[in-house]
């Protein structure tokens, strides 16, 4: 940790880690050199590149003799004139290969169990599933829900559908019957696949329960089927003629189902994220592109090597669960782990325990499972990850949120032994596959800067007219030309689509809804969402600024800032803090909460510092573990919270933070 007078929270951050020699000899691509001759060869000839690499990276059925048909912008089309199947692109081709019998899942559940599964068992398991919805009548166009645990099964299941061509729509099994309701209506689902129970930490959290709910409505009756996978064994209300079990879906099917050739074009998935208002936005992905995006950003962002462990810690209800879990390793032919469950049971010590037992190479996590991490490890010695080995790994990476330079340098350190690059990659659910990040054995590194475009990304800081603005200036981070694996339309409502992210004053481009800015060697500093930038007396502040700068405090485990209107300066900041030791109150707070004021003042400016602070235990956390700023606003401003926070994790530290002043 930091002594008080470190300066590691601010955006000025000026070290520079070199690439280590070691990977950037064996890396796929090797050096600065050969990640500009990338570059360079798709700004020369876009489509050429592009063409080249799908050529190379998919098995098609038919061959494409179109690149990109961009004659109805933004509605983007790739190879548009080829054929393939995802699944097999992720199964198929490994077979007759030195793959085929090669563990493809290691998967450990929240007990402890671990199963392990050959690309060839992975085949079987997926051709048996997908012969049993075969034989429940479902065919390609049809949309399959997945409410589903962390498992082999989901992983199935999703494998399934893409096999049979068959649209999925994956729920996060955090989320309400309300939510799950909402999304079956919106994608028009025929079919649910779910289990019993989930666990997490110890605990059985009910799915099927949800499912029933959210089918009840009477405007869901277009589901023909529920397939239930047991779990847990836990109690379920049964709906004859609806709901099946796993079992019995695959019970004499066969291990061969023929994957049906699909148009590079075709919905692969469709997966709900929030916009800054209304309902959620259903993004929907192609076949060719996406897989391309997902295997690129395996191969390339986390150098793929046949011996490689790889592990990333999502939840398959999020796209990184989707580009880092089911598609992007198995298509790269790489070994991963996949988890049941929460990194603080049996205790926060898992993640470290589990890279030891399973040899992990490759880890890819989030900076707020870093930052808990982190908390747990100082408060307790035994877990910390110092006490694991974890010579394993090679490269460790960090996804979701700008990662504060303070827990940068925890993982670098403590995690990563100094001797493991960190990629922080900057990428979206609607971009599908990396879009920033540095490259293992390419880029120098800079804690709290997601470093440079992926090879072929077009990616700029501009102004309001899109104008690219001057190094050093923040902006609108935008994606200039339409890349493959881009999202393709909000599902059933394409006015939606051009309106969230091509406003027209911005020439075309694809508008991310982040603040950023870039540096004169070019790396970029993400600042977060542009409706978190502040304007306190005219001067621009990332809320990330601010936290960035609380973080820093050796006190401080976690903070999110919040802007309050103010009739003198515009907005004033409100800061939640978590502390790292137990909640202050009284005059302890007082005091603490002057020193932190005095200390972002000094980090970045009196204009910084926050007008208030409160304490709490923890913070208002999506399930995957964003912070929800919005509803910290209501908060900050002592208004009640009308909206639904059942999809929070922690849906009581509301009340504990309005009350603490
Ligand atoms: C992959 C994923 C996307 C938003 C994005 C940005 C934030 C993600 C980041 C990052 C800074 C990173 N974000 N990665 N900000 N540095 N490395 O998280 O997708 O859930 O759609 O969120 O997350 O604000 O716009 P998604």
């Amino acid at each position: 940790m930091s002594g008080p007078t470190s300066i590691e929270s601010v955006l000025s951050e000026s070290r520079v880690f070199p690439v280590f020699p070691d990977l950037e000899r064996d890396a796929r691509i090797a050096g600065m050199a050969a990640y500009q001759e990338l570059c360079q060869k798709a700004e020369q000839d876009y489509p050429g590149y592009w063409a080249e690499l799908a050529r190379d990276r998919l098995v098609w059925t038919k061959p494409f003799t179109q690149v990109l048909d961009d004659s109805k912008p933004p509605f983007y089309k790739w190879f548009h004139d080829g054929e393939l199947n995802v699944s097999a692109n992720c199964l198929d081709k490994h077979l007759g290969t030195p793959t085929e019998n090669k563990t493809a899942l290691i998967f450990e559940a929240d007990g402890g169990e671990v199963t392990k599964v050959t690309f060839r068992e992975l085949y079987e398991q997926v051709c048996q599933f997908a012969n049993g919805l075969k034989a429940l009548g479902y065919k390609t166009g049809e949309r399959a829900l997945i409410y589903m645990p962390m498992s082999v099964q989901a992983i199935v299941a999703m494998q399934a559908c893409a096999r049979l061509g068959i649209t999925h729509s994956v729920v996060f099994g955090g989320f309400s019957a309300k939510s799950l309701h909402e999304r079956a209506v919106d994608v028009g689902a025929t079919l649910v696949i779910t289990a019993d129970e989930q666990r997490r930490g110890g605990r059985a959290i009910p799915l099927k329960n949800a499912v029933d709910e959210a089918l009840s409505g009477g405007d869901c009756e277009a589901v023909r089927h529920v397939i239930v996978y047991k779990r847990t064994g836990g109690p379920v209300a049964w709906h004859e003629g609806r709901d099946l079990w796993w079992e019995d879906a695959v019970k004499g099917q066969s291990s061969d189902c023929p994957a049906v050739s699909v148009n590079a074009e075709h919905p692969l998935f469709v997966l709900y994220t929030s916009g800054s208002t209304g309902k959620p936005k259903g993004v929907q992905h192609s076949s060719a592109g996406y897989l391309l995006g997902a295997m690129l950003s395996v191969q390339w962002t986390f150098d793929a090597k046949d011996s490689d462990v790889f592990w990333c810690t999502a939840d398959i209800g999020w796209v990184t669960g989707h580009t880092f879990i089911t598609y992007g390793p198995l298509a790269a032919g790489v070994t991963q782990v996949v988890f049941e469950g929460v990194p603080t049971y049996p205790d926060a010590g898992r993640f470290w325990n589990m890279i030891e037992r399973h040899g992990v190479t490759v880890f890819y996590t989030a900076p707020t499972a870093i930052r808990s991490l982190t908390k747990a490890a100082e408060a307790d010695e035994a877990i910390h990850p110092k006490q694991y080995n974890l010579d394993s790994l090679r490269i460790i990476g960090s996804v979701g949120e700008p990662i504060n330079p303070e827990a940068w340098m925890w993982y670098f350190k403590n995690v990563g032994r100094e001797r493991c690059p960190i990629v922080d990659t900057w990428w979206q659910t609607e971009t599908g596959g990396h879009v920033i990040t540095p490259l293992p054995g390419a880029t120098p590194l800079k804690p709290g800067s997601c470093g440079l475009p992926f090879p072929g990304m077009d990616v700029a800081i501009v102004d309001e007219v899109g104008e690219e603005v001057e190094r050093g200036n923040g902006g609108f981070l935008v994606i200039r030309k339409p890349w493959p694996n881009m999202i393709r339309t909000i599902w059933g409502d394409p006015d939606r689509f051009v309106k969230s992210y091509f406003p027209p004053e911005l020439k075309g481009y694809y508008l991310a809804g982040d603040g950023a800015q870039r540096d004169t060697d070019g790396y970029f500093w993400v600042m977060g969402r542009i409706d978190d930038v502040l304007n306190v007396s005219g001067h621009r502040l990332g809320t990330m600024e601010v936290e960035s700068a609380l973080v820093a405090h050796p006190l401080v485990a976690e903070a999110a800032v919040v802007g309050k209107p103010d009739p003198t300066t515009g907005e004033a900041i409100v800061a939640f803090v978590v502390l790292n030791g137990d909640l202050p109150s009284g005059e302890e707070a007082d005091k603490v909460a002057a020193d932190l004021r005095n200390w972002v003042g000094k980090e970045i400016g009196p204009i910084a510092k926050p007008r208030e602070i409160r304490f709490g235990e923890n913070l208002p956390k999506t399930r995957s573990g964003k912070i929800m700023r919005r509803l910290l606003r209501f908060v900050a401003n002592n208004e009640p919270i009308t909206q639904d926070v059942s999809t929070l994790e922690n849906p009581a530290i509301l009340d504990q933070l309005s009350e603490a002043h």
